[in-house]
């Protein structure tokens, strides 16, 4: 039997948000001991998709039916949306959007950046979401209307208002022609403006950074939304901005374009990464 859409207790979407949180970290589990087993450094074998530059493993797989088929017998009436090709329709007007291995060229080179991000829309809107880093043991939290938590601890935007002194996050595309020079045009606008950039190789680690206070501002196109749903309702609920790069709402299930940042750095980056 599907949910009541009404939810007037809250209690549906406090439910939502605890089956986020154990599946991210049961899947984020699963993928970091297939991580280790493969000894430090070890080039994870892979085949492409997209690109020749973008990489899917077997564990990216294993870890996406792991997820879906928790959420199959949990929520049945739910559809399901998966990076890795979960496409599951439903009647509760509920729909998961999941990226199992979310940072996978940093899981194929065995660096740490990488996580499992999990986020349950209703009517288009994140109303809960978790992004869990097994390698440094982080779970990022948020319930629509509830906060954000790192690791049960509430956590919020940085409150930076200098743009000049702000570190900033991004992502490329894997598309490497034209994307990739669009993207160096527009570091080359941002990059003297703020004090540094990061590239951690996870959207949804770049929004649980902004989230957290880690870094002031992200900013990317070209990602889908398994990379984004989690970590753009951690932003919101941590006090953070969300908006597309002409500064609209995020369409959050067909992204064009995310800019994430606290409050007073938002403005200005936008006139920054507008083409
Ligand atoms: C990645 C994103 C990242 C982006 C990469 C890639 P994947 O997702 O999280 O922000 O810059 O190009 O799209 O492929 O690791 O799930």
């Amino acid at each position: 039997m599907s949910d009541a859409i009404d939810d007037p207790t809250g209690e549906i979407e406090y439910r939502l948000r605890t089956l986020c949180d154990e599946i991210a970290r049961e899947a984020g589990d699963f993928a970091h001991r297939a991580r280790r087993d493969l000894g430090p450094g070890a080039r994870a074998a892979h085949q492409t998709k997209s690109s020749a530059v973008d990489p899917v493993t077997e564990f990216d797989r294993s870890t996406e039916a792991l997820v879906v088929d928790r959420l199959r017998r949990e929520r049945p009436d739910d559809s399901i949306v998966g990076e890795e090709g979960a496409n599951h329709s439903g009647t509760s007007g509920y729909e998961w959007h999941v990226d199992p291995i979310d940072g996978t060229v940093n899981f194929v080179y065995d660096l740490p950046g990488w996580c499992c991000s999990i986020a349950v829309l209703r009517d288009g809107e994140p109303v809960a979401g978790a992004v869990y880093a097994p390698v440094v043991g982080e779970l990022y939290s948020a319930g629509r209307g509830h906060g954000a938590t790192l690791n049960d601890v509430p956590i919020g935007v940085s409150g930076a208002t200098e743009l000049a002194t702000s570190l900033a996050a991004t992502g490329f595309s894997y598309h490497l022609d034209g994307h990739r020079l669009r993207q160096a045009a527009r570091i080359a606008r941002v990059l003297p403006t703020v004090r540094d950039i990061r590239r951690q190789g996870s959207a949804a680690l770049d929004l649980a950074y902004v989230a957290s206070g880690r870094v002031d501002l992200y900013f990317e196109e070209f990602i889908s939304s398994w990379d984004i749903a989690a970590g753009v309702l951690l932003v919101a609920e941590a006090g953070g901005i969300v908006t597309s790069f002409d500064g609209s709402d995020v369409d959050v299930t067909a992204p064009m374009g995310v800019l994430a940042a606290t409050p007073a750095l938002h403005t200005e980056t936008l006139a920054g990464i507008t083409d």
